[in-house]
């Protein structure tokens, strides 16, 4: 049990028990702001709508839970009218992938120095576990169903973190809810890092997905270390290469591999500060 911090305001959390928001909550306030020591008159987290979304009431800084889809856009404008800020978009795979997708591009052109968390739980929980664009496609009897009461998607899965190298954006990670150490080490070095960092969070949601959705995913994660071999699911014909978190050619392949046959956990590219 993580010691309540001064980062934590007294608002109780109305999440599900065991729901992975919890672990970021944790990360934010227990690990990433204590360490970095900024002030929480210094920080602005803004979100979207959704469950993951409503974070800015439990962290004691400025915070906005805006509107479904935009939080991208309000942190770039917090960013530029008030450059000390540190400044932390949150939302889930809905928020920041469906609605709010078209607003991704232009933050990774602009490379403004924001952090983008998606908190990926791989479903729209908020409105009751429809699917979103990071569900993963499974025909009738392939497995059990991502949504415990809507029937799979028909569309392919869009992937985030190769979706963030292909633009370019200048820092993109994957982390974890079921390793909270690990998450904030990961947040820290994204808010660190001068430009656009976004970070894909696998995390589950315990009331609409079976159990074993994100059992599986926590089993088959593997962690990305510099100069040290990347571990590929069977299905790949590549030949594992040594981590290198400065190129962008092996960031595209490692990007390529699916998330649920290996989900990389860390920093996947390193880019150009702004
Ligand atoms: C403009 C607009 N369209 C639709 C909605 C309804 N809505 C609220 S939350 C949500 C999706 C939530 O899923 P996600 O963003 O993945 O977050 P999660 O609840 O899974 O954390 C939707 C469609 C809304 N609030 N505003
Ligand atoms: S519905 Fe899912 S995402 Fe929402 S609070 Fe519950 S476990 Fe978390």
């Amino acid at each position: 049990m993580m010691k309540e911090s001064s980062y934590r305001t007294g608002v109780t959390p109305v999440w599900c028990p065991g729901c992975g928001s919890f672990a970021l909550l944790n990360a934010l306030t227990g690990i990433v702001l204590p360490n970095l020591g900024t002030p929480g008159h210094q920080v602005f987290i803004v979100s979207g709508i959704g469950c993951s979304s409503r974070i800015p009431a439990y962290i004691n800084a400025y915070g906005f839970n805006s509107l479904h889809g935009r939080a991208v856009l309000i942190a770039q404008g917090a960013k530029l009218a008030n450059p000390d800020l540190t400044v932390v978009a949150i939302g889930g795979d809905g928020d920041f992938f469906s609605i709010g997708a078209g607003h991704l591009p232009h933050a990774v052109r602009r490379n403004v120095n924001i952090t983008c968390i998606m908190v990926n739980n791989f479903v729209y929980a908020l409105t009751k576990g429809q699917t979103s664009p990071t569900t993963p496609y499974l025909r009738r009897g392939e497995g059990p169903f991502l949504s415990l009461q809507f029937y799979p998607p028909v569309d392919p899965v869009l992937d985030m973190v190769s979706y963030s190298v292909s633009t370019g954006a200048s820092f993109i990670a994957q982390g974890i809810t079921a390793d909270v150490p690990h998450l904030g080490w990961l947040i820290q070095e994204a808010i660190k890092h001068r430009g656009f960092s976004f970070i894909n969070v696998l995390t589950p949601c315990v009331t609409f997905e079976p159990p074993q959705f994100f059992k599986t995913i926590r089993e088959k994660a593997s962690y990305l270390k510099e100069g040290e071999p990347v571990e590929l699911p069977d299905s790949s014909r590549e030949q594992p290469w040594l981590h290198d978190s400065g190129n962008i050619t092996l960031a595209l392949k490692l990007a390529q591999t699916p998330v649920l046959e290996k989900p990389h956990i860390g920093i996947i590219f390193r880019g150009k500060e702004s």
